[in-house]
Protein backbone atom coordinates (compact mmCIF):
# COMPACT_ATOMS: atom_id res chain seq x y z
CA UNK A 1 0.00 0.00 0.00
CA UNK A 2 1.26 3.01 -0.96
CA UNK A 3 0.88 6.93 0.49
CA UNK A 4 -1.11 7.60 -2.53
CA UNK A 5 -3.81 5.06 -1.32
CA UNK A 6 -4.30 6.53 2.05
CA UNK A 7 -5.43 9.63 0.71
CA UNK A 8 -9.68 9.18 0.34
CA UNK A 9 -11.36 10.25 -2.49
CA UNK A 10 -13.00 13.28 -1.61
CA UNK A 11 -17.01 13.07 -1.90
CA UNK A 12 -19.14 14.93 -4.83
CA UNK A 13 -15.51 14.96 -6.99
CA UNK A 14 -15.55 13.17 -10.13
CA UNK A 15 -12.51 10.71 -9.96
CA UNK A 16 -10.39 10.24 -12.91
CA UNK A 17 -8.10 7.41 -12.35
CA UNK A 18 -5.22 8.67 -14.38
CA UNK A 19 -1.22 9.45 -14.12
CA UNK A 20 -0.74 12.61 -16.13
CA UNK A 21 2.88 11.82 -15.58
CA UNK A 22 2.66 9.03 -16.92
CA UNK A 23 5.00 8.34 -20.01
CA UNK A 24 2.06 7.16 -22.14
CA UNK A 25 -0.18 10.21 -21.49
CA UNK A 26 3.46 12.62 -21.67
CA UNK A 27 3.81 11.27 -24.75
CA UNK A 28 -0.13 11.58 -26.44
CA UNK A 29 -1.76 14.10 -23.56
CA UNK A 30 -5.15 15.10 -25.92
CA UNK A 31 -7.04 12.17 -25.36
CA UNK A 32 -6.74 12.61 -21.42
CA UNK A 33 -7.42 16.47 -21.93
CA UNK A 34 -10.54 15.81 -23.43
CA UNK A 35 -11.54 13.34 -20.69
CA UNK A 36 -9.97 16.15 -18.22
CA UNK A 37 -12.47 18.55 -19.24
CA UNK A 38 -15.40 16.55 -19.86
CA UNK A 39 -15.58 14.94 -16.29
CA UNK A 40 -16.10 17.96 -14.76
CA UNK A 41 -14.41 21.65 -14.14
CA UNK A 42 -12.41 19.94 -11.54
CA UNK A 43 -11.58 16.07 -10.89
CA UNK A 44 -9.55 13.98 -8.04
CA UNK A 45 -6.86 12.12 -9.47
CA UNK A 46 -6.31 9.33 -6.42
CA UNK A 47 -2.89 8.59 -7.88
CA UNK A 48 -1.25 11.49 -6.71
CA UNK A 49 -3.95 12.28 -4.29
CA UNK A 50 -4.83 15.85 -6.15
CA UNK A 51 -7.58 18.20 -7.91
CA UNK A 52 -7.21 18.64 -11.81
CA UNK A 53 -8.47 21.09 -13.62
CA UNK A 54 -8.29 21.13 -17.68
CA UNK A 55 -11.19 24.02 -18.02
CA UNK A 56 -10.13 27.11 -19.40
CA UNK A 57 -12.76 29.04 -16.93
CA UNK A 58 -11.46 27.29 -13.96
CA UNK A 59 -7.65 27.27 -14.69
CA UNK A 60 -8.16 30.87 -15.21
CA UNK A 61 -9.46 31.45 -11.66
CA UNK A 62 -6.93 29.25 -9.95
CA UNK A 63 -4.24 31.24 -11.83
CA UNK A 64 -5.98 34.75 -10.95
CA UNK A 65 -7.05 33.85 -7.12
CA UNK A 66 -3.26 34.33 -5.87
CA UNK A 67 -4.08 34.51 -2.13
CA UNK A 68 -6.51 30.85 -2.46
CA UNK A 69 -3.97 29.24 -4.74
CA UNK A 70 -0.72 30.03 -3.50
CA UNK A 71 2.68 29.49 -4.77
CA UNK A 72 4.97 29.23 -1.88
CA UNK A 73 4.03 25.93 -0.85
CA UNK A 74 5.48 25.07 -4.80
CA UNK A 75 4.44 24.72 -7.76
CA UNK A 76 4.91 21.39 -8.17
CA UNK A 77 3.23 18.00 -6.93
CA UNK A 78 5.38 18.35 -4.06
CA UNK A 79 3.98 20.58 -1.01
CA UNK A 80 7.03 22.68 0.42
CA UNK A 81 4.92 23.06 3.83
CA UNK A 82 5.65 18.60 4.14
CA UNK A 83 8.77 18.33 2.38
CA UNK A 84 11.92 20.26 1.45
CA UNK A 85 12.27 21.92 -2.24
CA UNK A 86 14.65 20.10 -4.09
CA UNK A 87 16.71 23.14 -4.61
CA UNK A 88 16.66 26.51 -2.60
CA UNK A 89 13.17 28.19 -3.67
CA UNK A 90 12.98 30.77 -6.51
CA UNK A 91 12.05 34.15 -5.06
CA UNK A 92 9.43 34.74 -8.02
CA UNK A 93 7.91 31.36 -9.00
CA UNK A 94 7.48 29.84 -5.25
CA UNK A 95 6.55 33.39 -3.50
CA UNK A 96 3.30 34.86 -2.61
CA UNK A 97 3.26 38.29 -2.49
CA UNK A 98 4.63 40.34 -0.72
CA UNK A 99 7.56 38.82 -1.19
CA UNK A 100 6.87 38.11 -4.20
CA UNK A 101 6.09 41.75 -5.39
CA UNK A 102 9.66 42.71 -4.97
CA UNK A 103 11.12 40.68 -7.25
CA UNK A 104 8.70 40.38 -9.90
CA UNK A 105 9.42 44.34 -9.81
CA UNK A 106 12.75 44.07 -10.86
CA UNK A 107 12.28 41.23 -13.20
CA UNK A 108 9.24 43.14 -14.83
CA UNK A 109 11.79 46.42 -15.22
CA UNK A 110 14.24 44.05 -16.99
CA UNK A 111 12.36 42.10 -18.90
CA UNK A 112 9.69 45.33 -20.25
CA UNK A 113 8.61 46.23 -23.58
CA UNK A 114 10.40 49.19 -23.23
CA UNK A 115 13.84 47.34 -22.32
CA UNK A 116 12.98 44.44 -24.92
CA UNK A 117 13.25 47.32 -27.15
CA UNK A 118 16.96 48.04 -26.72
CA UNK A 119 17.73 44.49 -27.72
CA UNK A 120 15.28 44.00 -30.72
CA UNK A 121 17.69 45.08 -33.22
CA UNK A 122 20.45 42.12 -32.27
CA UNK A 123 17.62 39.58 -31.92
CA UNK A 124 16.71 40.46 -35.80
CA UNK A 125 20.52 40.41 -36.81
CA UNK A 126 20.76 36.70 -35.03
CA UNK A 127 18.04 35.30 -36.97
CA UNK A 128 18.76 36.87 -40.25
CA UNK A 129 22.38 35.28 -39.57
CA UNK A 130 20.90 31.90 -38.01
CA UNK A 131 18.49 31.67 -41.53
CA UNK A 132 21.37 32.76 -43.80
CA UNK A 133 23.21 29.79 -42.78
CA UNK A 134 20.42 27.15 -42.92
CA UNK A 135 19.53 28.31 -46.50
CA UNK A 136 23.49 27.90 -47.55
CA UNK A 137 23.13 24.21 -45.75
CA UNK A 138 19.77 23.11 -47.41
CA UNK A 139 21.45 24.57 -50.70
CA UNK A 140 24.00 22.01 -50.24
CA UNK A 141 21.65 19.36 -50.10
CA UNK A 142 21.14 18.77 -46.14
CA UNK A 143 17.78 17.77 -44.30
CA UNK A 144 17.58 20.52 -41.48
CA UNK A 145 16.72 19.06 -37.65
CA UNK A 146 14.39 21.99 -36.39
CA UNK A 147 15.30 21.36 -33.14
CA UNK A 148 19.03 21.26 -32.90
CA UNK A 149 19.90 23.63 -35.95
CA UNK A 150 16.83 26.29 -34.91
CA UNK A 151 15.05 25.93 -32.26
CA UNK A 152 17.32 25.14 -29.67
CA UNK A 153 20.29 27.19 -31.83
CA UNK A 154 18.62 30.44 -31.44
CA UNK A 155 17.56 31.03 -28.11
CA UNK A 156 20.63 29.79 -27.13
CA UNK A 157 22.54 32.34 -28.92
CA UNK A 158 20.10 35.73 -28.47
CA UNK A 159 18.89 34.95 -24.91
CA UNK A 160 22.40 34.67 -22.63
CA UNK A 161 24.10 36.61 -25.11
CA UNK A 162 21.10 39.36 -23.48
CA UNK A 163 21.66 37.94 -19.67
CA UNK A 164 25.44 38.71 -20.64
CA UNK A 165 26.56 35.07 -19.71
CA UNK A 166 29.59 33.60 -21.75
CA UNK A 167 29.45 31.40 -24.92
CA UNK A 168 30.95 28.44 -22.97
CA UNK A 169 28.94 25.73 -21.42
CA UNK A 170 25.52 26.93 -22.47
CA UNK A 171 24.53 23.65 -23.05
CA UNK A 172 23.83 23.71 -19.96
CA UNK A 173 20.99 25.60 -19.52
CA UNK A 174 19.32 22.96 -21.72
CA UNK A 175 19.79 20.28 -19.10
CA UNK A 176 19.14 22.46 -15.95
CA UNK A 177 15.98 23.58 -17.42
CA UNK A 178 14.80 19.90 -18.20
CA UNK A 179 15.59 19.17 -14.42
CA UNK A 180 13.62 22.14 -12.99
CA UNK A 181 10.28 21.31 -15.54
CA UNK A 182 11.16 17.79 -14.36
CA UNK A 183 10.96 18.17 -10.75
CA UNK A 184 7.37 19.90 -11.29
CA UNK A 185 5.81 16.50 -11.38
CA UNK A 186 6.50 13.30 -9.24
CA UNK A 187 9.51 11.55 -8.60
CA UNK A 188 9.24 9.17 -11.28
CA UNK A 189 11.63 7.33 -14.13
CA UNK A 190 11.84 11.45 -15.91
CA UNK A 191 12.92 13.07 -12.71
CA UNK A 192 15.27 10.55 -11.54
CA UNK A 193 16.95 10.51 -15.42
CA UNK A 194 17.25 14.14 -14.88
CA UNK A 195 18.53 14.52 -11.94
CA UNK A 196 21.42 12.40 -12.65
CA UNK A 197 23.31 14.79 -13.84
CA UNK A 198 21.88 17.45 -11.25
CA UNK A 199 25.34 18.38 -9.67
CA UNK A 200 27.92 18.98 -12.20
CA UNK A 201 24.61 21.48 -14.20
CA UNK A 202 23.44 23.33 -11.24
CA UNK A 203 27.65 24.04 -10.20
CA UNK A 204 27.84 25.88 -13.40
CA UNK A 205 24.74 27.67 -13.21
CA UNK A 206 25.32 28.76 -9.39
CA UNK A 207 28.38 29.81 -10.45
CA UNK A 208 27.54 31.64 -13.93
CA UNK A 209 25.09 33.53 -11.53
CA UNK A 210 27.80 35.60 -9.81
CA UNK A 211 28.65 38.94 -10.56
CA UNK A 212 31.82 38.37 -12.09
CA UNK A 213 30.49 36.40 -14.76
CA UNK A 214 28.02 38.67 -16.15
CA UNK A 215 28.47 41.31 -18.96
CA UNK A 216 28.07 44.83 -17.80
CA UNK A 217 24.71 46.06 -19.02
CA UNK A 218 23.12 42.68 -19.93
CA UNK A 219 19.83 41.15 -18.19
CA UNK A 220 22.04 39.71 -15.47
CA UNK A 221 24.05 42.73 -14.22
CA UNK A 222 20.68 44.70 -14.66
CA UNK A 223 19.48 42.26 -11.45
CA UNK A 224 22.54 43.44 -9.13
CA UNK A 225 22.68 47.41 -10.32
CA UNK A 226 19.21 46.86 -8.42
CA UNK A 227 20.46 44.90 -5.66
CA UNK A 228 23.04 47.93 -5.62
CA UNK A 229 20.09 50.03 -5.48
CA UNK A 230 18.80 48.57 -2.45
CA UNK A 231 15.25 47.30 -4.21
CA UNK A 232 16.57 43.65 -3.37
CA UNK A 233 19.45 42.25 -1.21
CA UNK A 234 22.78 41.37 -3.07
CA UNK A 235 21.99 37.86 -1.39
CA UNK A 236 18.90 38.07 -3.05
CA UNK A 237 20.53 38.94 -6.96
CA UNK A 238 22.46 35.83 -7.58
CA UNK A 239 18.77 33.98 -6.85
CA UNK A 240 17.13 36.42 -9.54
CA UNK A 241 19.82 35.61 -12.18
CA UNK A 242 19.12 31.99 -11.55
CA UNK A 243 15.36 31.92 -12.41
CA UNK A 244 16.10 33.72 -15.69
CA UNK A 245 18.47 30.47 -16.26
CA UNK A 246 15.94 28.14 -15.23
CA UNK A 247 12.67 29.82 -17.39
CA UNK A 248 14.42 31.53 -20.17
CA UNK A 249 15.82 28.95 -22.25
CA UNK A 250 13.87 25.57 -22.60
CA UNK A 251 10.83 27.50 -22.53
CA UNK A 252 11.11 29.29 -25.62
CA UNK A 253 13.58 26.00 -27.35
CA UNK A 254 10.44 24.44 -27.17
CA UNK A 255 7.81 27.16 -28.10
CA UNK A 256 9.42 27.70 -31.05
CA UNK A 257 10.33 23.94 -31.57
CA UNK A 258 6.59 23.33 -31.33
CA UNK A 259 5.65 25.76 -33.53
CA UNK A 260 8.07 24.17 -36.42
CA UNK A 261 6.21 21.05 -36.12
CA UNK A 262 2.85 23.09 -35.88
CA UNK A 263 4.01 24.45 -39.41
CA UNK A 264 5.47 21.46 -40.58
CA UNK A 265 2.83 19.26 -40.00
CA UNK A 266 -0.36 22.07 -41.35
CA UNK A 267 1.22 22.76 -45.18
CA UNK A 268 -1.64 25.19 -45.75
CA UNK A 269 -0.56 27.39 -42.78
CA UNK A 270 2.91 27.31 -43.69
CA UNK A 271 1.68 28.76 -47.03
CA UNK A 272 -0.05 31.49 -45.42
CA UNK A 273 3.14 32.14 -43.28
CA UNK A 274 5.32 32.12 -46.14
CA UNK A 275 3.32 34.58 -48.67
CA UNK A 276 2.88 36.38 -45.73
CA UNK A 277 5.82 36.77 -42.90
CA UNK A 278 3.76 39.46 -41.28
CA UNK A 279 1.13 36.57 -39.63
CA UNK A 280 4.45 35.16 -37.85
CA UNK A 281 3.53 36.93 -34.20
CA UNK A 282 -0.09 35.77 -34.33
CA UNK A 283 1.01 32.01 -35.62
CA UNK A 284 3.70 31.81 -32.91
CA UNK A 285 0.97 32.56 -30.40
CA UNK A 286 -1.42 30.16 -32.57
CA UNK A 287 1.46 27.07 -31.84
CA UNK A 288 1.76 28.50 -28.23
CA UNK A 289 -2.21 28.07 -27.28
CA UNK A 290 -1.73 24.57 -30.01
CA UNK A 291 1.19 22.83 -28.13
CA UNK A 292 1.63 24.80 -24.84
CA UNK A 293 5.31 24.26 -24.20
CA UNK A 294 4.94 24.18 -20.78
CA UNK A 295 1.62 22.00 -19.88
CA UNK A 296 0.79 22.30 -16.53
CA UNK A 297 1.79 23.92 -12.99
CA UNK A 298 0.41 23.82 -9.50
CA UNK A 299 -0.68 25.70 -6.84
CA UNK A 300 -1.71 24.63 -2.97
CA UNK A 301 -4.75 26.20 -1.35
CA UNK A 302 -4.36 28.56 1.57
CA UNK A 303 -7.88 27.85 2.97
CA UNK A 304 -10.87 26.00 2.18
CA UNK A 305 -12.15 26.88 -1.26
CA UNK A 306 -14.97 25.95 -3.56
CA UNK A 307 -13.81 25.46 -7.36
CA UNK A 308 -17.01 25.99 -9.43
CA UNK A 309 -18.89 25.19 -6.50
CA UNK A 310 -16.56 22.07 -5.79
CA UNK A 311 -15.09 22.00 -2.05
CA UNK A 312 -11.27 21.54 -1.78
CA UNK A 313 -9.82 21.60 1.80
CA UNK A 314 -6.80 24.33 2.37
CA UNK A 315 -4.01 22.27 1.95
CA UNK A 316 -4.74 20.42 -1.09
CA UNK A 317 -2.70 20.54 -4.33
CA UNK A 318 -4.08 21.70 -7.34
CA UNK A 319 -3.04 20.65 -10.59
CA UNK A 320 -4.23 23.55 -13.70
CA UNK A 321 -3.29 22.05 -16.94
CA UNK A 322 -2.92 25.14 -19.21
CA UNK A 323 -2.81 22.90 -22.11
CA UNK A 324 -5.79 21.09 -21.87
CA UNK A 325 -7.63 25.02 -21.28
CA UNK A 326 -6.07 26.36 -24.53
CA UNK A 327 -8.09 23.46 -26.18
CA UNK A 328 -11.08 24.13 -24.05
CA UNK A 329 -14.45 23.60 -26.80
CA UNK A 330 -16.10 25.78 -24.10
CA UNK A 331 -13.54 28.70 -24.93
CA UNK A 332 -12.30 28.55 -28.41
CA UNK A 333 -14.20 27.54 -31.54
CA UNK A 334 -12.74 24.62 -33.50
CA UNK A 335 -9.83 24.65 -30.48
CA UNK A 336 -8.66 21.12 -32.44
CA UNK A 337 -7.81 23.36 -35.47
CA UNK A 338 -4.27 24.89 -35.71
CA UNK A 339 -5.16 28.44 -37.38
CA UNK A 340 -2.84 30.98 -37.57
CA UNK A 341 -5.10 34.02 -38.31
CA UNK A 342 -6.90 32.89 -35.02
CA UNK A 343 -5.86 35.65 -32.41
CA UNK A 344 -5.91 33.57 -29.32
CA UNK A 345 -6.12 36.28 -26.95
CA UNK A 346 -6.56 34.64 -23.40
CA UNK A 347 -4.50 31.47 -23.96
CA UNK A 348 -3.05 30.02 -21.15
CA UNK A 349 0.21 28.99 -21.97
CA UNK A 350 2.01 31.98 -20.38
CA UNK A 351 -0.14 31.28 -17.57
CA UNK A 352 -2.10 34.26 -16.10
CA UNK A 353 -2.41 36.68 -13.09
CA UNK A 354 0.48 37.89 -11.23
CA UNK A 355 2.96 35.36 -11.88
CA UNK A 356 1.66 35.28 -15.37
CA UNK A 357 5.41 34.61 -17.74
CA UNK A 358 7.23 37.51 -16.60
CA UNK A 359 9.59 37.18 -20.02
CA UNK A 360 6.82 36.81 -22.36
CA UNK A 361 8.02 39.90 -24.24
CA UNK A 362 11.30 38.12 -25.01
CA UNK A 363 9.73 34.82 -25.87
CA UNK A 364 7.01 36.30 -28.15
CA UNK A 365 10.31 37.99 -30.03
CA UNK A 366 12.35 34.99 -30.52
CA UNK A 367 9.04 33.44 -31.76
CA UNK A 368 7.83 36.11 -34.48
CA UNK A 369 11.29 36.90 -35.51
CA UNK A 370 12.42 33.49 -35.97
CA UNK A 371 8.99 32.47 -37.73
CA UNK A 372 9.68 35.65 -40.45
CA UNK A 373 13.15 34.90 -40.69
CA UNK A 374 12.21 31.12 -41.98
CA UNK A 375 9.12 32.29 -44.01
CA UNK A 376 10.97 34.57 -46.19
CA UNK A 377 13.37 32.42 -47.19
CA UNK A 378 11.83 29.12 -47.51
CA UNK A 379 8.41 28.34 -49.68
CA UNK A 380 7.38 25.36 -48.16
CA UNK A 381 8.61 23.13 -44.94
CA UNK A 382 8.06 19.58 -44.75
CA UNK A 383 8.59 16.63 -42.37
CA UNK A 384 11.35 14.71 -43.55
CA UNK A 385 10.76 12.15 -41.11
CA UNK A 386 9.47 11.22 -37.77
CA UNK A 387 10.14 13.39 -35.07
CA UNK A 388 11.30 12.18 -31.78
CA UNK A 389 9.98 13.40 -28.41
CA UNK A 390 11.88 14.22 -25.38
CA UNK A 391 9.35 13.66 -22.53
CA UNK A 392 9.28 15.74 -19.64
CA UNK A 393 6.94 16.11 -16.72
CA UNK A 394 5.78 19.66 -17.44
CA UNK A 395 7.31 20.65 -20.76
CA UNK A 396 6.10 19.63 -24.46
CA UNK A 397 9.36 18.78 -26.12
CA UNK A 398 11.06 17.33 -29.09
CA UNK A 399 14.37 16.48 -29.48
CA UNK A 400 14.65 16.05 -33.32
CA UNK A 401 12.47 17.48 -35.95
CA UNK A 402 13.56 16.31 -39.54
CA UNK A 403 12.63 19.02 -42.24
CA UNK A 404 12.53 19.41 -45.68
CA UNK A 405 13.14 23.17 -46.62
CA UNK A 406 12.18 24.29 -50.26
CA UNK A 407 14.08 27.70 -51.06
CA UNK A 408 11.88 30.33 -52.32
C1 LIG B 1 10.69 26.58 -14.23
C2 LIG B 1 10.56 28.01 -13.85
C3 LIG B 1 9.57 28.79 -14.39
C4 LIG B 1 9.47 30.10 -14.00
C5 LIG B 1 10.39 30.62 -13.08
C6 LIG B 1 11.38 29.84 -12.55
C7 LIG B 1 11.47 28.52 -12.94
C8 LIG B 1 12.32 30.38 -11.54
O1 LIG B 1 13.31 29.72 -11.23
O2 LIG B 1 12.10 31.48 -11.04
Amino acid sequence: MTEQDLVAAPAGVPVLDLDPFSMALLDDPYPYHARLREAGPVVWMPKHGIYVTGRHEQVREVLNDHEAYISSAGVGLANFNKEPPFRPKSLILEADPPDHTRARTVLSRILSPRSVMLIRASFVLEADRLLDELLAAVQAGQVVDGIGQVAEAYPLKVFPDAVGLESQGRENLLLYGDMVFNAVGPRNELLARSAEKVQPVTAWIMAHCQRHMLQAGGFGDLIYQAADAGEISQDEAPMLVRSFLSAGVDTTVNGIGNALWCLASHPEAYAKLHADPGLARTAFEEALRFESAVQTFFRTTSRDVLLAGVPIPAGSKVLASLAAANRDERQWPDPERFDIERRPTGHMAFGSGIHGCVGQVVARLEGELILAALAKRFKRLELAGQPTRRLNNTLRALSSLPLRLTPA
